[in-house]
């Protein structure tokens, strides 16, 4: 009946969907070893400092039993907000629950938790695919130590024989079905990757200024259900969905933070995002040290 009651109250607050899984050991934990293992992690170093605990979510919060997962599709900040709502919820229903929430950020597997909450399967893109709204969803975690009844895991696999996703990559960056080696990525160049670019990297940018969804936007399902967000909390900001490349290439450092603070493009910061706008343009840049001082890019 909780469960029940947590899904309605989800469903109020703007999820798209909300599917409750068991916390135990990944059953894809030897997935994760060697993907590491293959290097396929490139700069983001914090993936093998996390490892014990993506392959085993209870070490994230001793005594949590199941984790609340929910899909939104959009953008994380208004996510955050939402989630910690839910987890108030929760605690509401279930006096003396603890819980915790995680969005993108924290150790937790998400998207093996999404599939063993029955919200999808895990699509040749890695992707957490959701059979009625696809896969251009955010996912959202709260690790709770109430007794809820977790939901069955969604055991389909619906990609069938397509492979769309694999031959669309503008980078072929995937080396196998679900099996992505992130240092070819777009979305992992130009918004986790720590540094300058090499000429190849530079040119795999080719022009995408911040993320790629190529591998979604070929996927049958997303050209089926995926919906735009009607949800105001998530309507774009036209400096972020159209910025000026060539402006960015010489902005300095105080003009893009009052420019782009609270917005995505924080995470690869004003070097990251100079760095993108320089490839795309292919044109060098102003040295670093002349404008800003140093980070640890
Ligand atoms: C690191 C990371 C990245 C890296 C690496 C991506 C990757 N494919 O691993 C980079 C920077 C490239 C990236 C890119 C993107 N990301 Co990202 N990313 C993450 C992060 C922080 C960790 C993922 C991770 O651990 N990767 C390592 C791999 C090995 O683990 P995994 O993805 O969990 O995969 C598991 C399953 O595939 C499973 N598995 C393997 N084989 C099989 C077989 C079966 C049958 C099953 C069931 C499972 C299974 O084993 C793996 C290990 O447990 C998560 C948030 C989180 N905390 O989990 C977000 C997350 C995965 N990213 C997300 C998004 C939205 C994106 C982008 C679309 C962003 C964009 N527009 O640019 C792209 C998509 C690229 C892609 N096709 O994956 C969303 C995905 C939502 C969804 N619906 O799936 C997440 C969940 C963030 C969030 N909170 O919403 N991301
Ligand atoms: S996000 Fe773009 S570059 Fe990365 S795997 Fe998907 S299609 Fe390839
Ligand atoms: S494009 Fe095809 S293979 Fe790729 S995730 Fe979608 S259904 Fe699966």
């Amino acid at each position: 009946m909780k469960t029940v009651e947590i899904k309605r109250l989800g469903a109020e607050l703007g999820f798209s969907a909300v599917g409750i899984a068991p916390l135990e050991r990944n059953p894809h934990a030897a997935e994760l070893d060697r993907w590491l293992a293959d290097g396929h992690a490139g700069t983001m170093t914090y993936l093998k400092r996390q490892a014990e605990k993506r392959k085993d979510p209870r070490l994230v919060m001793p005594g949590a039993k199941t984790a609340v997962v929910t899909l939104t599709n959009d953008y994380h900040d208004v996510l955050g907000e939402r989630l910690e709502q839910l987890a108030t919820a929760i605690r509401a229903l279930v006096p003396g629950a603890t819980t915790r929430c995680y969005v993108d950020a924290g150790p937790v597997p998400e998207r093996e938790l999404a599939q063993l909450a029955g919200l999808g399967w895990i699509g040749k893109n890695m992707m957490l695919i959701h059979p009625e709204i696809g896969s251009f969803t955010f996912i959202g975690v709260v690790l709770t130590d109430a007794g809820l009844e977790p939901d069955l895991p969604f055991e389909a696999d619906r990609c069938g024989t397509c492979r769309r996703c694999l031959d669309a990559c503008p980078t072929q960056a995937f080396a196998g079905p679900r099996d992505l080696d992130a240092r070819a990525c777009i979305s992992y160049l130009t918004i986790e990757h720590r540094g300058e670019f090499t000429a190849t990297q530079a040119a795999q940018v080719d022009d995408w200024l911040f993320g790629c969804d190529v591998c979604q936007d070929v996927c049958p399902w997303n050209v089926s259900f995926a919906r735009e967000t009607l949800d105001p909390g998530f309507a774009p900001r036209p400096d972020i969905a159209r910025p000026d490349v060539g402006q960015l290439v010489t902005m300095d450092e105080h003009d893009f933070e009052r420019r782009y603070d609270g917005t995505p493009f924080t995470r690869p910061g004003h070097r990251g995002m100079r760095r993108n706008a320089a490839a795309v343009v292919l044109t060098p840049y102003p040295p670093l040290h002349d404008v800003e001082r140093g980070d640890d890019l």
